[in-house]
């Protein structure tokens, strides 16, 4: 899913950018030893955890490292560990998780893999849906966009709020694009995703508990508040617009 390049000089003092990377690095390497096998002799059909787009604590103090340690490094890791032995011998193995994805929603007989891949990507999609000294001004074509839907760009940050707070027991708040090409918001619950709708997700926002408890308790609505003043990530927004 991601390029991974190791710079020619990982980590070099002044160079925000090669640290990054290196960590982005890092972090795939972590991901590869992690799932059993190392650079070059990993098993190719597995489904691999995704380096995060920043260090661990980028997003604090509005999500503390210690919330992304566990989100990131327990649950979405376990969902890559449950699905790769899930897809041992069955007749999903090999294919990209987004194929996963779309073969197996709505069906019954597959949900256990279905939950684990649509999750996979969720969480991966959420980690880009966030950025350090995120919210603000949403880019001209975005904000364009959002006053066609909604009215203004409050409108439309409201809508987000009332989703993610509203969906009742665990699941995502979603910023997507319509069929007919008209911004909306939605909601979905536990595991579901839009990506095997006809909308093309732009964000989203996980409420799960997990999210969240470690830095707000049972304040869902705080989390949402400040996720969505201080970390969303229009230009990947708007990134997934042109797509
Ligand atoms: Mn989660």
């Amino acid at each position: 899913m991601h390029d991974i390049k190791t710079p020619a000089t990982p980590g070099s003092p002044g160079s925000g950018l090669n640290r990054r990377t290196f960590i982005a690095a890092s972090s795939a390497l972590a991901a590869t030893i992690a799932l059993g096998g190392f650079p070059g002799t990993a098993r190719a059909e597995a489904i691999t955890l995704p380096a995060l787009p920043y260090p661990d604590n980028a997003l604090a103090p509005v999500i503390s490292a210690k919330t992304i340690g566990f989100h990131y490094g327990k649950h979405h890791q376990g969902y890559v560990s449950n699905l790769n032995k899930l897809l041992t011998g069955s007749e999903f193995a090999g294919k990209s998780l987004e194929a996963i994805i779309k073969a197996t929603a709505g069906k019954a007989a597959h949900s256990g893999i279905f939950n684990n891949a649509a999750q996979i990507w969720n969480h991966t999609f959420y980690w880009n849906s966030m950025r350090q000294r995120g919210g603000g001004e949403p880019p001209a074509e975005l904000k364009k966009k959002m006053e066609d839907a909604f009215g203004d760009v409050a409108a439309c940050i409201k809508e987000l709020n009332t989703a993610a707070t509203s969906q009742f027991g665990s699941g995502w708040a979603w910023l997507v694009l319509t069929g007919d090409n008209k911004l909306a918001v939605t909601k979905t619950g536990n595991a579901e995703t839009p990506l095997s709708t006809n909308a093309k997700p732009l964000v989203t926002i996980d409420v799960w508990e997990h999210a969240y408890y470690l830095d707000y308790q049972n304040m869902r609505a705080d989390y949402v508040k400040a996720v969505l003043d201080k970390l969303i990530n229009w230009e990947f927004a708007l990134e997934n617009m042109g797509k």
